[in-house]
C-alpha cells in the first residue's frame, strides 16, 4: 500500500467576465422582448409575463457577483442566451480537452512533473461534450501520459469522487501518478433564459495532481482518508441525453435539456445532509472538527457555505478557515472546491489538517481530508 498525496494544482481561468449588472440587461431585454412577442396570450391569461431579473436579488441570494465564461457575446445576446462555439472538427481537440489541458499544464508544473509521469487521467466533470471516445482519453494524448483515461460524471460531486478514485488507485499501487481534470463549460447547458437559474454558474477548469508520498518532489497534502455518499433526487436535473431523439418531442427545444433545479428545496435538504456527511467523515477519521485549519467547500450558495460551516465547527467560521470564491467565478460546478483549495492552500503549515467537501446534484456529496506534510 502507498500513501497518496495531492502534489499540485491548477486552475484554467477564461479571460471573459460577465457581471451580474451585464447578465440582469440582457436577461430584462430578452424578457421585453418575449412578453412583447406573447402580449395577446398574457393579455387573455394564457401565458405568464416574464419578470425582470435583479443584480440585487442575485447577489443576496447567492453572494456571486460575477462569472467567467469561455464566450461572453452570445449569451449577453438577448436574441440568442447561450455560447457560441465554433464547430471543430473531429481532428481537433475539443473545447474540454483545451482548457483541461491548460489547468493539467499548472497542476502537473507544481508538482514538479510532466505528462509523461502520468498513468491515469479522469475527466470528472458535469457533463460531457460528446458520449465517446472518453475526453479523457483525448486529454491523456494532449499530456503525452501513458496508463489510461476515463471520464466520470458526479454532477458538482465529480472532483471528489475522482479524488477518491484516484487516490484508492494510488494507494492499491495500480497507477503511480494520476490527474484528475475537472472542465465544466456549464455555460453550454445552463438556461440562461430561466431568471430561476440564470445567474448560477460559470465556465472554469480545474486539475489536481495525485501520486505517492514517496515519489511527491515539493509541497504536497498527504490524502488521510476520502469520503463519498449518493441519495437519488430529482431537484436538480437535466434530461438531455442519447434517446433524445427517440421521443416524440425529442428534438423541439424543450426546457429540460438545460440544467433545472428547484433551489430551494435542494437548499434545505442539502446543507443537513453535507453538514452530518462531513461531521460523520471527522468523526471516523479521529478529528475533532476544532482541529480542523480549513474547509474548502463545494462553491454553489454563500449562506449554505455559512449554514453548513457553523454546523460543523459551532460557530461562525471565519473567512481564513473556510474561503469563498463564488463571489468571482460563481457556481463552477465540481471545480469550486478544487478552485479554493488551490487558491487558499498555500499558507497551510506542516500538520495543519484541512477538508476539501463538493456536493449537489444526485445528490451526492464528497469530503477529502488532507493534511500538508
Ligand atoms: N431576480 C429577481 N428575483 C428573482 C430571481 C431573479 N433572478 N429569481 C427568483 N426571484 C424571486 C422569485 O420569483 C421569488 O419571488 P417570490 O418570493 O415573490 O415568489 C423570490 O425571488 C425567491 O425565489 P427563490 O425561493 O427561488 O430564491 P432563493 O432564496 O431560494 O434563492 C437560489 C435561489 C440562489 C437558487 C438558492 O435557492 C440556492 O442557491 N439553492 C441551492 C442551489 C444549489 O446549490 N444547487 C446545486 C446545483 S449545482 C449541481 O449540482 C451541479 C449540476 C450540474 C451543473 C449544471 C451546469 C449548468
Amino acid at each position: 500500500m502507498y500513501q497518496p498525496v495531492i502534489s499540485g494544482t491548477g486552475v484554467f481561468t477564461p479571460s471573459e467576465v460577465i457581471t451580474n449588472d451585464e447578465l440582469v440587461v440582457a436577461f430584462n431585454a430578452y424578457a421585453d422582448r418575449m412578453n412583447a412577442e406573447n402580449a395577446q396570450a398574457i393579455a387573455a391569461g394564457e401565458m405568464t409575463a416574464m419578470e425582470h431579473s435583479s443584480s440585487d436579488f442575485i447577489f443576496k441570494a447567492s453572494g456571486i457577483e460575477q462569472r467567467y465564461v469561455l464566450e461572453k457575446e452570445g449569451i449577453l445576446d438577448s436574441t440568442r442566451m447561450y455560447p457560441r462555439f465554433r464547430q471543430r472538427s473531429d481532428d481537433e481537440p475539443g473545447l474540454m480537452t483545451e482548457i483541461a489541458l491548460k489547468a493539467c499544464a499548472t497542476a502537473l508544473e507544481q508538482a514538479g512533473r510532466t505528462g509523461t509521469d502520468v498513468d491515469l487521467v479522469i475527466c470528472a466533470a458535469s457533463n460531457m461534450e460528446r458520449a465517446y471516445p472518453a475526453v479523457a482519453i483525448e486529454i491523456q494524448q494532449g499530456l503525452g501520459a501513458g496508463g489510461f483515461g476515463f471520464d466520470m460524471n458526479v454532477a458538482c460531486s465529480s472532483a471528489t469522487f475522482g479524488i477518491q478514485a484516484a487516490a484508492d488507485m494510488v494507494r492499491a499501487g495500480s497507477v503511480r501518478c494520476a490527474i484528475v481534470v475537472n472542465p465544466e463549460i456549464t455555460s453550454g447547458h445552463l438556461e440562461w433564459r430561466d431568471r430561476d437559474c440564470h445567474f448560477i454558474f460559470g465556465d472554469v477548469a480545474t486539475a489536481t495532481v495525485i501520486e505517492r508520498a514517496e515519489d511527491a518532489k515539493g509541497d504536497h497534502f498527504v490524502i488521510r482518508s476520502t469520503r463519498c455518499a449518493t441519495q437519488f433526487s430529482n431537484n436538480i436535473r437535466n434530461n438531455n441525453g442519447f434517446l433524445r431523439r427517440n421521443r416524440p418531442d425529442g428534438m423541439a427545444d424543450r426546457r429540460d435539456m438545460q440544467f433545472m433545479q428547484n433551489g430551494r428545496k435542494v437548499f434545505k435538504e442539502v446543507v443537513p445532509m453535507v453538514s452530518a456527511h462531513i461531521l460523520n467523515h471527522l468523526e471516523q477519521e479521529g478529528v475533532a472538527p476544532e482541529q480542523l485549519r480549513r474547509m474548502w467547500l463545494h462553491q454553489a450558495n454563500k449562506a449554505m457555505n455559512d449554514f453548513i460551516g457553523k454546523k460543523v465547527l459551532g460557530r461562525e467560521p471565519t473567512r481564513d478557515e473556510q474561503p469563498n470564491i463564488l463571489q468571482d467565478y460563481a457556481n463552477t460546478s465540481s471545480a469550486g472546491s478544487i478552485i479554493a483549495f488551490s487558491k487558499h492552500s498555500a499558507d497551510m503549515q506542516p500538520g495543519d489538517i484541512g477538508l476539501i467537501c463538493s456536493f449537489g446534484a444526485g445528490y451526492s456529496v464528497g469530503s477529502v481530508v488532507v493534511e500538508r506534510a
